[in-house]
């Protein structure tokens, strides 16, 4: 299909091009995964910006005594340990070096030490700043770099980038197709990525509805029990389509149990930013059907 999220994750414009792509081994991928786990710049990653981080890293070996950065630099990397220990330095004009302390004599003051787990490398990229302390490896080190523009690209500009996923995705959705440019990017701010396997439930029949949802790839169907409580597939989801807005418009159980049909990602929308930014839905759709009658309503 054209112009969806998978097109996307191979092309993503401007910012995704210029990222480099690692390929990595999954004894890799494992590695890497445990040393960002602690670090608080990795959490609440989807798992395409996950995989982006893991794909945009290098592994970097190390040998001890080498200076990995050197303050008052440019910034290029930012760098997670995986394995040794590093000394962080910081020098100052006037400062009283001591030696038994740990301080060294070119590089300054020893402020703070990066063990396995830890990262480094941050504040230059964040800031636009040159390096305000040299780093220096104490042992033999395995690192994992990843570059400036991924670091920005990937960890700092969420929204952006969270943007320019869903911008094509959005637009191709019927329901949203009449929205303005602006109202799918306020949609697209707040919508959270998940992915099911095969036979998982997204929604169950009888709970309390708290979220909509978009199908953005794959398929799900909607079940319901017959008099016997069987139950019984009432309909199909594929991409672009929704559900989950029965029980949120009617403020109503939910209606029927949707289960994933092989891998599923859906795009959920939270009750209140439903009601604030879909709502009245009942509009939009009156909005879509009247451009079929070739007239818009008004606003
Ligand atoms: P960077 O890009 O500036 C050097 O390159 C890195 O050292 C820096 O990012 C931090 O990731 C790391 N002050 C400044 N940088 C520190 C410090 C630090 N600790 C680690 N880095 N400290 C303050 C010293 C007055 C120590 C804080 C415990």
């Amino acid at each position: 299909s054209a112009g969806g999220l998978e097109v996307l994750a191979e092309d993503e414009g401007p910012g995704a091009t210029s990222m480099p792509h690692y390929p990595k081994s999954e004894e890799q991928l494992a590695r890497i995964r445990n040393a960002i786990k602690p670090n608080f710049l990795f959490r609440n990653l989807d798992e395409e910006q996950e995989a982006d981080v893991l794909g945009a890293m290098k592994e970097v070996q190390v040998p001890a005594g080498d200076l990995v950065i050197e303050q008052g630099a440019a910034g290029d990397f930012f760098y997670v340990v995986e394995r040794g220990v590093l000394d962080v330095y910081v020098k100052r004009d006037g400062q009283v070096l001591d030696q038994d302390k740990g301080d060294h004599q070119k590089l300054g003051k020893k402020v703070a030490e990066c063990k396995e787990g830890s990262s480094f490398g941050e504040l230059a990229l964040m800031h636009n700043a040159p390096r305000a302390a040299s780093i220096l490896s104490l042992t033999p080190c395995t690192l994992w770099a990843l570059d400036r523009v991924s670091f920005r690209t990937i960890l700092l500009d969420h929204t952006s980038r969270k943007r320019r996923l869903y911008e094509i995705f959005l637009s191709e959705v019927p329901i949203l197709a009449t929205l303005q440019p602006q109202e799918r990017a306020k949609i697209a701010d707040v919508l959270e990525s998940r992915t099911y396997a095969d036979g998982e439930d997204v929604i169950v029949a009888g709970e309390a509805g708290e979220e909509f949802f978009l199908v953005e790839s794959g398929e799900a169907v909607a079940l319901k029990s017959d008099e016997s409580g069987q139950p019984q597939v009432v309909k199909q989801y594929g991409k672009g389509d929704y559900f989950g807005e029965l029980a949120l418009l009617n403020r109503q159980a939910r209606a029927a149990t949707v289960r994933a049909q092989g891998k599923l990602r859906v795009a959920a929308l939270g009750e209140q930013a439903f009601t604030r930014l879909l709502g009245p839905v009942k509009d939009i759709m009156a909005r879509s059907v009247g451009e079929m009658y070739g007239y818009t309503a008004a606003r």
